[in-house]
């Protein structure tokens, strides 16, 4: 150790001051000045700085012995008076303590039980739920496992039904890919057949168009045919017609020979088809117009009288009464006249044919039919009826004078010409009048003047459809 000492002595103090320097530190001691031990002068040399180290170390000494016994007496004095409070503590105050403290021992153990039984509590309860708790979460977990296991066990079915699907999708892919390739097979033959069945469709289509075609070249045919066969008959008749024609006269050439009396005659001459034809009547020195009916079983019929469908007026004087009207091949009358002049040269028979509203037709025939002349008002007579031609026993027709509107010859005294119309060979009137007014269906019920045959009908007052009179040479 490095000692550095300052020495200081202030003027007329009894202190000294020791500074010492170790290291980086400084000391400074201050002591008193000690006069016996104090050198003769202060003033030190360098020749004696030892000398005065030494000392001032022999006076901290004793200076630090000083304060030793001091501080070692005020220790052993304190020691003393603790020793002293110590046995007043424990005489005085020692019972007091141990109750106390035995109290404090008391409270913090009872404290500490408490708290524990609270803890415990506590515990207990924390336990039973935890308890609880694992009771709750342990039953979930068991029914969960147990549909776990179950799911477990669905799963491992539908794995192998998953697997079983698998294989029969396989084997319905391959029974598909024999499917297809047989659809498609089918299809393609479809096709073909379609095309086929188009092209007889077509074909079928073009066959009708042919067969109609055909049938309508047919048709053409028929009617070639009839046309030809008529027009073959037509010519027959004409080259018959011109042989009679030729044979007549070179027999006869008096032209005479062509003026038929009737139409028997027309058909004696070879024309066997109904129609209209031309006769020659020889006392008025003219031609008539007259339609002939020609009955298949023999003979001719020549028509006088024919109403059918109303288009020609029937009432007229006596003048067209005897001249005769109307169209022979429709509604005509031939006339008083001309009948008159047939029916005195020939004996003639007369059939009525009739039609009534209803559509039934009838018929009467007189053996002998006959006119007489104009100053007889062309009375008529009959004879041999039969047919319808009478009811209960009296005679339809009778062989009464011919009345008209302006020649009343009936045998009422009013006009029946009038009262039924037409002219007809009226009684007082009568039960027939064919030559009355034309009815159309429907309204020919009730009607007195109009075309009449009061046979067995229930209505005896009805209006006939039709009517036809005509007659023929008797002897046929
Ligand atoms: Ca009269």
């Amino acid at each position: 150790m490095t000692a550095a000492q300052k020495k200081g002595q202030q003027a007329g103090s009894s202190m000294v001051a020791y500074q010492f320097k170790r290291g980086q530190c400084s000391y400074t001691f201050r002591v008193p000045h000690l006069q016996c031990c104090s050198p003769k002068s202060t003033t030190l040399g360098a020749s004696n700085s030892t000398q005065q180290e030494d000392s001032f170390m022999m006076q901290m000494r004793l200076l630090f012995d000083r304060q030793t016994e001091k501080l070692e007496n005020a220790l052993r004095n304190s020691t003393q008076r603790l020793e002293q409070l110590k046995e007043y503590i424990r005489t005085t105050l020692g019972s007091e303590l141990q109750q106390a403290q035995k109290n404090i021992v008391q409270n913090h153990t009872t404290s500490i039980l408490q708290l524990g039984t609270s803890l415990l509590k506590e515990i207990k309860a924390q336990t039973l739920k935890l308890m609880d708790t694992q009771a709750q979460v342990r039953n979930p977990m068991s029914h969960t496992e147990h549909r776990v296991l179950e799911a477990l066990q669905t799963t491992d079915k539908l794995e192998k039904q998953l697997e079983e699907q698998r294989v029969r999708l396989k084997q319905l892919h391959s029974s598909n890919s024999d499917l297809e390739t047989r659809l498609h097979t089918l299809e393609t033959d479809q096709e073909a057949q379609l095309v086929e069945l188009d092209d007889m469709r077509q074909l079928r289509e073009e066959l009708g168009q042919q067969l109609e075609s055909l049938s309508h070249i047919s048709q053409d045919l028929k009617a070639l045919n009839s046309s030809r066969s008529i027009l073959y008959q037509q010519q027959e008749q004409l080259k018959q017609s011109l042989q009679l024609l030729k044979r007549l006269i070179e027999q006869s050439p008096d032209a005479n020979v062509l003026k038929f009396q009737d139409c028997e005659a027309v058909r004696r001459f070879g024309f066997h088809n109904d129609g209209v034809y031309t006769i020659f009547l020889p006392f008025l020195k003219q031609f008539k117009r007259v339609f002939c009916v020609m009955d298949p079983s023999g003979g001719a019929w020549t028509v006088i009288q024919h109403r059918e469908n109303g288009k020609v007026n029937f009432d007229r004087n006596w003048e067209d009464y005897k001249q005769g009207f109307g169209d022979p091949a429709g509604e005509h009358w031939l006339g008083n006249e001309a009948v008159y002049q047939l029916t005195s040269s020939t004996n003639y028979s007369l059939r009525v044919e009739m039609e009534d509203g209803d559509g039934s037709k009838f018929y009467a025939n007189f053996e002998h039919f006959k006119l007489y002349s104009e100053k007889q008002y062309y009375r008529i007579f009959l004879d041999k009826d039969s047919g319808v031609s009478s009811r209960n026993g009296l005679l339809i027709l009778k062989n009464n004078k011919f009345s008209t509107r302006d020649a009343d010859h009936d045998n009422c005294g009013c006009n029946c010409s009038e009262i039924m119309s037409g002219g007809w060979w009226f009684d007082a009137c009568g039960m027939s009048n064919l030559n009355g007014i034309y009815y159309q269906a429907g309204q020919h019920r009730r009607k007195i003047d109009g075309i009449r045959w009061d046979h067995a009908s229930s209505d005896s007052v009805s209006s006939l459809r039709t009517s036809r009179m005509m007659m023929r040479p008797l002897h046929n």
